[in-house]
């Protein structure tokens, strides 16, 4: 059976992702303010905004980045970011977003996988993002600020060159490049087009309509797509206000959103858990805010509940994945008080949906839980350079999202569970597959595998089951990893054991350690 969304279908305009975000026409005289740092000290007007976009796409075109090129963006959240992600957009390249938090070897593994020709680093990120480009070998290297040896991004936004005239089909050029490990193995890059893009900004738009006079506070990282797309895009095509914080501290969230009078809330589930329980919640006036959507991993319905009764603001779902750029599901406005803070609401328009018995590949049978699988103009047409991992994700046009789902009478859908491999520590995705390929290069480690397990303020966390060659403490082991990969990636917990559990073609089985 296929669940349809609502409406059924919809209409992709067909635009680059920078036309349909910024505007085919100049924003001379927009006065108004696209984007500012949650304490002021940044400021970017539509009008500006629009002028530095052409700047940077002609800078990056006289340095010889052309429609296929990917360029690579390691910052936090900053006002400029968005004149970063639309210059290299509309300079016809694909952006490929990179967590600033990642260690230098991280760092280079996603330049060398996607290919990037440049670099835009935050100042913060500069050391790591060098050593990186040194090692994969990319040239040019602009910096958010100034640092030894990159380039200041001033001078692309300075440059005073016109954005280049670039053939680019939305219906198949990429746009953005991101990683996700999708349902098994290691990241890969994730193509999102122009099309893709475009078309999720329009079909949450259906339901989820910003007006021009709102104010989006943006804590949520713009390196991960549900920041990428939900707020920051989302904001901007709208011509709303976007503030931006570089790094999520409750109190500065907070001050956030009284002070620019914000009016809805991203959230993710660790940040609902705060809200729930701080203290610091009753310090400030979060009257202006309206309502708020939480994504990204699975939300406690008493925990949403307990949030809503101390904020005075609804709490709904969104539900999606990189692969689908990424929403696949909302609980539309309008249905707020109709729909309960558990489900995830209904299909988005031009989206189709299905649940199928993993066991049989058959559709599960009525009522019954099974794998998810969509379908729609948001769906990525495939991984970079992998072809079996493409061929596995996508059957016949539906994309496997490896969660388990049901739905009701009246189409509204549940996330039961995961059937994937995938560990998401608040939100984050940490691949196993990662862990324990790092896990196999340490001399005392025979053998290892990973899961997630239940942790009070990330959701999930990393356990790694390891068999030791020799005799090695568990504290060691932990230190030794969280040396060599982003904090949130870390294995909080270590469990020494004579063998891993394996399918007789090796597969680990993971239910049985978990
Ligand atoms: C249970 O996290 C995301 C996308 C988040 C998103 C999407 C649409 C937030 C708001 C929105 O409106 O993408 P990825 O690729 O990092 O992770 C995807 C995975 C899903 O497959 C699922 O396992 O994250 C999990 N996930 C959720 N799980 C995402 N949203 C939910 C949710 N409940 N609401």
């Amino acid at each position: 059976m296929i669940h349809r969304g609502r409406p059924a279908t919809i209409d992709v305009p067909d635009l680059t992702l920078t036309e349909y975000v910024l505007g085919r026409e100049p924003t001379d005289g927009d006065d108004r303010v696209a984007l500012v740092d949650a304490d002021r000290t940044e400021r970017i007007t539509y009008a500006e905004l629009g002028a530095d976009v052409a700047a940077v796409a002609g800078g990056l075109a006289a340095l010889g980045v052309r429609p296929g090129d990917v360029v690579a963006l390691i910052s936090h959240n900053q006002p400029v970011y968005a004149v970063a992600v639309h210059g290299i957009v509309a300079a016809g390249a694909a952006v490929t977003p990179i967590n600033p938090a990642f260690t230098a070897a991280e760092i280079a593994k996603v330049l060398r996988a996607s290919g990037a020709s440049v670099v835009i680093a935050a100042v913060p990120a500069a050391a790591a993002v060098a050593e990186a480009a040194d090692a994969a070998g990319v040239a040019h290297r602009f910096a958010l600020g100034e640092h030894p040896g990159f380039r200041p991004f001033a001078e692309l936004r300075g440059c005073g060159l016109a954005a280049p005239r670039i053939e680019v089909d939305p219906a198949t050029a990429v746009a953005a490049l991101p990683f996700s490990s999708g349902t098994t193995g290691l990241p890969k890059g994730v193509r999102l087009t122009h099309r893709n893009l475009v078309a999720n900004l329009e079909q949450n738009r259906v339901g989820w309509p910003v007006g021009a006079d709102e104010v989006l506070p943006a804590s949520l990282p713009f390196f991960h797509i549900y920041g990428f797309t939900i707020i920051l895009n989302t904001g901007l095509a709208a011509r709303a206000t976007v503030v931006t914080l570089a790094r999520f501290a409750l109190d500065d969230y907070l001050r956030m959103l009284q002070e620019h009078r914000a009016t809805r809330a991203f959230l993710a589930p660790p940040v609902v858990l705060q809200l729930a329980t701080a203290p610091a919640v009753d310090d400030y006036d979060l009257s202006s805010v309206r309502l708020a959507v939480c994504g990204a991993a699975p939300l406690d319905v008493a925990v949403a509940e307990r949030a809503e009764q101390r904020v005075g603001w609804p709490i709904r779902q969104g539900y999606g994945m990189t692969e689908a750029s990424p929403g696949t599901h909302q609980v539309a406005e309008d249905e707020f008080a109709t729909t309960p803070a558990g489900s995830v609401g209904r299909l988005l328009a031009g989206t189709d949906g299905r649940l199928v018995d993993p066991a049989t590949g058959e559709d599960a049978a009525p009522g019954e839980p099974g794998e998810l699988w969509v379908r729609g103009p948001q769906v990525m047409p495939g991984y970079l350079d992998d072809p079996g991992a493409t061929a596995a994700t996508l059957v016949d046009g539906w994309l496997r999202t490896g969660d388990i789902a049901r739905v009701d009478d009246d189409g509204v859908f549940w996330i039961v569970d995961r059937l994937k491999e995938l560990i998401k520590y608040k939100g984050y995705q940490v691949p196993p597959a990662e862990l324990e390929a790092l896990l196999l290069t340490h001399p005392d480690v025979l053998d290892a595998a990973v899961v997630g397990v239940p942790h009070a303020e990330g959701g999930e966390a990393p356990k790694a089951f390891v068999v030791a060659a020799r005799p090695v403490g568990a504290e060691a082991l932990m230190d030794w990893v969280a040396e060599r990969v982003a904090p949130y990636k870390k294995v909080r917990a270590v469990e020494f054991v004579e063998r891993i559990p394996k399918s007789p073609t090796g597969k680990i089985l993971r239910r049985e350690l978990r």
